[in-house]
């Protein structure tokens, strides 16, 4: 086993590492940003490194950065959590050059699932088959209608290396097909630089699933059960459950099997996750995340299985302890992933800020993963999700009500939160019913007047606060405690400039400001607006995407739109202003 991991991630997922190295004995190295000096992965590590800067660019994907800090503590693993490095192949390989092992999976594995066409490859060399559809790229627009006409309507068009939510076209009837293509091809080119499409059956309404898998250097592969996470909206996750309901137990086990397959077949080692659609009772390959999942506690609750734990053991060699056979599926978990954004009626606006009290809860068949506690911050550069609230009860009906009973004790104040829409999800009565698709959020949930003000409440006693003072020896941390008074605790770091975003904070306001600010770095995939258009409140004005996930920026005031200072495929920074409304 490693002597010393080192995490190079922050938030609730290094938290959560860090907490699986301490009880399996494995120091722990966190490494921080500027803007993360004083995080709870940085005070709950036995050690820690400065990476500097603030936007994740310069701090958690510096590579040489992360390097110096491997090189430095001496880590003889790393961890990557999800997202910055977890998927990227070079990095794996560079820190095995190194001699520094990556706590996930083969390098060539990422790189084979990495890619569209070569994933569907891999998948169907296993005879795991994704949605039925023409094997070949699309060169003209009757090849989609005699799909169509053969299969039946709707189909849909994809960006062969496309990924993610875009590019996808539903095209409805024959008529509509060479508009849909060209179209589809457009946004090929414009956002994967290559403008090749193909055509498959388009599934009305599907459930997103997903198996989670566990793979040892040994040759021996398990999967634990299902996922559902078809409560989602623009691709970005709210709630998830495990096992996904309703589903014949033969289907799970078929679906099982062609998880297992499809990572057997890539060489595949250490934790994965196959995401499949559902309907029907037919399943269909999507794609393989090749990490650790925000949503593996979900899977963790109803096997028993620590999923951290064991992808220790298996990035240090040994074999699983368990086979098949072994792994039961006990009772029902939900997810809920409680982020700082204002539901704001569905438009889901960023809500960084400082958060001034944080309350768990607590109880039965509870669990709380957060990065933060009461007095941190939740900054605009990083993703915001504040915590996951995991519950766990006999059946799903019992759950349900145990997420919200543990939602009504949860209390966190100074920023807006998605509570009440998590709420609006789990009091409806299509959730209750397990009669939700993929496109439920978006197409049936009312979120009108589902909101929360944030909370701005600075006491004003004043009261003392304990505060860890940190000096950095050649960029190795150690802290100090002292009592300061909490203002001058949570003055916010001296550099930076720009700190808020247009839309983060003003909440509801009629007048909002016309500078429609993005709030974190990432590159901008729309733009739904035109000088001299007239937009509402809410109004999504670009699509930024940040992180792999896609971001309505929308409208803090209603007005004309006198500026657009981007186009598709420009690169923005956190605060940049990219239209003005007056
Ligand atoms: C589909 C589909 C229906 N039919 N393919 C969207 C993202 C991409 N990775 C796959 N996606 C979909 N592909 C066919 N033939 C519906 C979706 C889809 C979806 C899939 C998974 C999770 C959420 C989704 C939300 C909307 C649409």
């Amino acid at each position: 086993m490693f002597a010393k991991v080192l995490i190079a991630n922050r938030g609730e997922i290094a938290v959560r590492v860090i907490r699986a190295c301490r009880e399996l004995g494995i120091g722990s190295v966190a490494v921080y940003s500027e803007l993360d000096r004083h995080a709870l992965h940085v005070r709950l590590a036995d050690e820690a490194y400065a990476l500097g800067g603030h936007t994740a660019a310069e701090s958690y994907l510096n590579t040489d950065a992360i390097l110096d800090a491997i090189e430095k503590s001496g880590a003889d693993a790393v961890h990557p959590g999800y997202g910055f490095f977890s998927e990227n192949a070079d990095f794996a390989r560079a820190i095995t050059e190194r001699g520094v092992t990556f706590i996930g999976p083969p390098p060539a594995a990422i790189e084979v699932m990495g890619d569209k066409i070569s994933a569907r490859d891999a998948a169907e060399k296993v005879g795991v088959h994704g949605v039925p559809g023409s094997a070949a790229l699309l060169a003209d627009a009757s090849e989609v209608v005699a799909f169509g006409d053969a299969n039946g309507w709707p189909v849909a068009i994809k960006a062969a290396y496309g990924g993610g939510g875009r590019g996808m076209k539903v095209v409805p009837r024959a008529d509509e097909a060479a508009d849909a293509l060209a179209s589809a091809q457009r946004e090929a080119l414009a956002y994967f630089g290559r403008n090749e499409c193909y055509v498959e059956r388009y599934l009305t309404k599907p459930r997103h699933i997903e198996v989670q898998i566990l793979a040892d250097t040994h040759g021996n592969a398990v999967y634990l059960g299902t996922r559902d996470c078809s409560a989602q909206r623009r691709h970005q996750k709210l709630i998830e459950e495990a096992p996904a309901a309703g589903i014949p137990d033969d289907i799970i086990r078929q679906m099982g099997e062609a998880a297992v397959a499809v990572a057997k077949g890539c060489d595949y080692t250490n934790a994965g996750t196959v995401e499949f659609l559902y309907e029907d009772e037919g399943f269909y390959y999507l794609e393989m995340n090749t990490r650790l999942q925000v949503e593996h506690p979900a899977t963790e609750l109803v096997t028993g299985v620590d999923l951290v734990e064991q992808q220790l053991r298996i990035a240090s060699g040994e074999p699983l302890p368990f086979t098949q056979d072994a792994i039961e599926i006990r009772g029902h978990s939900i997810e809920i992933r409680i982020n700082a954004e204002d539901p704001a009626g569905g438009a889901f606006l960023p809500s960084p800020g400082p958060i001034t009290a944080l309350a768990p809860p607590d109880g039965f068949g509870t669990r709380w993963d957060t990065g933060y506690e009461a007095g941190d911050e939740i900054s605009q550069y990083y993703d915001n999700l504040v915590g996951k609230l995991i519950v766990w009860g006999r059946d799903r009906d019992v759950a349900i009500n145990r997420a919200l009973r543990a939602l009504g004790e949860l209390k966190i104040e100074g920023i807006a939160t998605t509570i009440p829409a998590d709420v609006a999800i789990l009091e409806h009565t299509d959730f209750r019913a397990n009669q939700h698709s993929t496109k439920w959020v978006e197409e049936v949930l009312d979120l009108s007047g589902v909101s929360t003000t944030a909370t701005t409440t600075v006491d004003v006693e004043d009261p003392k606060i304990k505060r860890e003072v940190d000096v950095e020896v050649n960029g190795k941390r150690f802290s100090v405690a002292m009592w300061v008074p909490e203002a001058a605790a949570a003055a916010p770091a001296a550099s930076g400039g720009r700190r808020r975003s247009a839309g983060s904070s003003s909440s509801g306001g009629a007048s909002g400001s016309g500078d429609v600010t993005v709030p974190m770095q990432g590159t901008i995939v729309k733009v739904n607006v035109a000088v001299g258009d007239t937009v509402e409140i809410g109004d999504a004005i670009v699509v930024l995407e940040a992180m792999k996930m896609e971001n309505n920026v929308t409208a803090e005031k209603a007005g004309t739109v006198t500026e657009i200072r981007v186009a598709e495929g420009d690169s923005v920074g956190g605060g940049d202003v990219v239209a003005v409304i007056a």
